[in-house]
């Protein structure tokens, strides 16, 4: 007997793996795959790209053509069901008359919300609801917080040595170009940093995404050089150091305040209709201490990754795991997972 929960599973895992081709770009939408099956042969698929283009479902359907009629759709989220920037996508499923449809999640967007599922039943459509639906909540994991709370999903990231040192990417060296942090880097809008990074870590390939670099200046050292400009970046520079428009004079968007904290970042961030939003904790670890403890008090970190690097650190200065962990024993931490990649174990 044919087992389909094994085949439904497996499409909904290589939708998942074709959405993520958009990864970073989608914002604020989600990424979205979607694959066409045809007597068990795959006929079509499609990645939503970005926010404005055709939605994943809409690709697939193009890929397959004809064949998509009596096929079945994967998607790793419910089609939708109204009008956005794109028509809906159940009325192309619908038009392309697909015999099934197997979707991984439903829509947290209040406007979809279990209305595409509805319309496709409506038309006669056998739907499966639910497949490897985890995994597809963990890949919307900040349009879904973004859509449900109107507030942008907080990472707290920091690297640490094997003898608990929390590390400097730029110093050290550690982690490499392309890397695993290079890569989580392109998932936000926006990451928050003490000091802006550079182009060793901002990926500058066609198509990328290049995440807003937001930089906390709480003294003159940590002003970003102006060569550096080429990367999106507005520094949260304290009074003290400079006004707004000695800093634009210089080529530096920057917001000049009496204090620098986290409640007036993430309200800009929001202005900007940003989803996700990265603390990374680099090195200095006292420069963002205080944006920390803020995060934490006001319970705004939605998700910890971790990435321990194979390697000993015997300089004097950096901080030890202690001085963290003292603020971040404060946290309910559940859910972790590991995964290891050639340079490092990530947990996240
Ligand atoms: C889908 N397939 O590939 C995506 C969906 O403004 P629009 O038209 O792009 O609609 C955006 C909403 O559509 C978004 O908030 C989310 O609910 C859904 N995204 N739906 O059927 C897709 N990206
Ligand atoms: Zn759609």
């Amino acid at each position: 007997m044919e087992d389909k929960s094994v085949d439904d599973g497996y499409y909904i895992r290589k939708c998942v793996e074709l959405a993520r081709t958009a990864i970073g770009c989608t914002s604020p939408n989600p990424m979205v795959g979607c694959i066409i099956v045809k007597d068990g042969k795959i006929v079509g698929k499609g990645f939503h790209p970005k926010a404005g283009q055709p939605h994943a479902e809409v690709f697939a359907l193009r890929d397959a053509g004809d064949q998509a009629e009596n096929a079945t759709a994967y998607v790793s989220l419910e089609p939708c069901n109204h009008y956005g920037r794109t028509p809906p996508c159940s009325e192309a499923l619908i038009k392309a008359k697909v015999k099934r449809v197997v979707v991984g999640m439903v829509d947290p967007n209040p406007i979809v919300a279990s209305k595409g599922v509805e319309r496709l039943r409506e038309a006669g459509i056998d739907v499966t609801v639910g497949v490897e639906e985890e995994l597809c909540k963990r890949l919307i994991e900040a349009f879904a917080h973004q859509m449900l709370t109107g507030k942008p999903f907080v990472t707290l990231r920091y690297s640490l040595s094997v003898n608990g040192r929390i590390l400097d990417q730029l110093g050290k060296g550690v982690a490499e170009k392309g890397g695993y942090y290079s890569k989580l880097l392109q998932e936000y809008d926006a990451i928050i940093v003490s000091g802006s990074l550079t182009e060793k870590f901002i990926s500058q390939e066609p198509g990328a995404n290049q995440p807003l670099q937001i930089v906390i200046a709480g003294n003159p050292h940590q002003l970003p050089a102006v060569t550096e400009e080429a990367f999106k970046m507005i520094v949260f520079a304290d009074k003290e150091i400079a006004t707004e428009s000695d800093l634009a004079q210089k080529g530096i968007e920057a917001v000049v305040s009496d204090q620098i904290n986290l409640t007036s970042i993430l309200e800009y961030c929001k202005r900007q209709g940003f989803c996700s939003v990265l603390l990374d904790m680099r090195g200095s670890f006292g420069d963002l201490e205080g944006l920390l403890r803020e995060a934490i008090e006001q319970k705004v970190l939605q998700k910890i990754v971790m990435e321990v690097l194979p390697f000993w650190d015997e300089s004097s200065g950096g901080e030890s795991l202690v001085a963290l962990n003292s603020l971040v024993k404060r946290l309910e931490v559940k859910n972790l997972r590991s995964r290891s990649s050639n340079e490092s174990i990530v947990l996240e």
